[in-house]
């Protein structure tokens, strides 16, 4: 079996496959590592076939939807995960074909009620129901410290030791384990009984993860989240830098239009000279009455350079295909020294 394991910010994530086939899946892609997946894959001559989450990711964002469009790979998930993009949805005991390995999913709900461990060879990728000398807590949407009682206990834990253990996540740095190891030494696992482990796992009085709202909107409904929403503008636009565009306005060319798409008080307390004030939330509604030239240059800027990639790859969706961005904000342009001008 190929297995590659990919760190991430804590998070781990893996491509496996069979060398004989060429198939390959990858376990808990993250969007942060999409092009190394692709990169690993061809490196070892593997078709990601398939993108399987072990779970409803609370903490990061999940590639499978995105890589499963990219790829034409199909998106696992167990059956009661409420990803609306998923191809295929397993049960306890299905066994996944990758070319000719077998992944087996075991549903052991706990850290969330969809949560399964992935079982190939000497293998299992146990999610965020067992980590190396941890367990995944149980505090987030659809966490029960009694199911996960009962997913390690009655069944995670009754496979054989020799297994290696390859969690979702690491914050230690650690690659993996073994159940033998963890049954003997995860603090976690020295609660035998239910009712201790489950009162354990009640008072852990974790702090929320750092991106919590945004990773279940976007993992449970397949919604872009900003990072991406930003880079598919940024993709779609050409920019300007600071210096072209103070070139351009000192040479007097008026052949183009600087846009300043931030809020009245903003504008008013300094722009670019000659810009004109249009804000971000009035473009659709006000762009027929002063734009009517779709060939019309616009260079649009805001504070950071951000809401201006929206706004530029707005307009070019209307069909204003010269529509730029600043390369930057009007951050940058004041700390550069650059020309302002002020409203009387
Ligand atoms: N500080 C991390 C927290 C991550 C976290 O809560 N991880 C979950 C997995 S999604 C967990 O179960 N952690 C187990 C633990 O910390 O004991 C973040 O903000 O991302
Ligand atoms: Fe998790």
């Amino acid at each position: 079996m190929i297995l590659e394991q990919i760190a991430s910010n804590g998070c781990l994530s893996y491509l496996i496959g069979c060398a004989e086939t060429c198939a390959g899946a990858v376990i808990d892609a993250n969007q942060a590592q999409i092009d190394r997946y692709t990169a690993l894959a061809a490196k070892d001559g593997l078709k990601i076939k398939y993108v399987i989450d072990t779970h409803t990711h609370a903490d990061h964002f999940s590639a499978a939807k995105q890589m499963g469009e990219a790829l034409g790979a199909k998106v696992v998930v167990f059956r009661d995960s409420p990803a609306p993009y998923a191809d295929v949805r397993l049960d306890d005991g299905d066994m996944l074909a990758v070319g000719k390995l077998r992944v087996k999913a075991m549903h052991t709900p706990g850290h969330t009620r969809d949560s399964m461990c992935l079982v190939t060879e000497d293998c299992v990728f146990t999610g965020d129901t067992l980590l190396i000398g941890g367990t995944g807590r149980t505090d987030l949407p659809t966490g029960d410290p009694e199911q996960l009682y009962d997913s390690l206990f009655g069944k995670l834990l009754k496979l054989d030791g020799a297994l290696k253990v390859y969690p979702a996540h690491d914050y230690k740095g650690r690659t993996h384990s073994t159940l033998g190891e963890e049954r003997a030494n995860n603090p976690r696992l020295q609660k035998k009984e239910r009712a201790a482990f489950v009162a354990m796992m009640r008072e852990l009085n974790l702090s929320a993860p750092t991106h919590l709202t945004e990773a279940l909107r976007t993992n449970m409904s397949g919604g872009k989240t900003i990072v991406q929403l930003l880079a598919d503008a940024a993709a779609a636009t050409p920019f300007l830098s600071l210096d072209e565009l103070n070139h351009r306005i000192s040479a007097r060319g008026n052949d183009f239009i600087v846009l300043d798409v931030r809020e009245k008080d903003a504008f008013a307390a300094g722009h670019v000279p000659g810009a004109k004030h249009l804000p971000r939330g009035q473009l659709e509604l006000r762009v027929n009455e002063e734009f009517p030239d779709p060939t019309l240059r616009i260079v649009c800027y805001c504070e950071f350079g951000k809401v201006s990639t929206l706004a530029a790859a707005t307009l070019r969706d209307l069909g204003f295909s010269r529509a730029v961005a600043l390369d930057g904000g009007m951050k940058a342009w004041r700390e550069g020294g650059f020309p302002m001008e002020r409203d009387a």
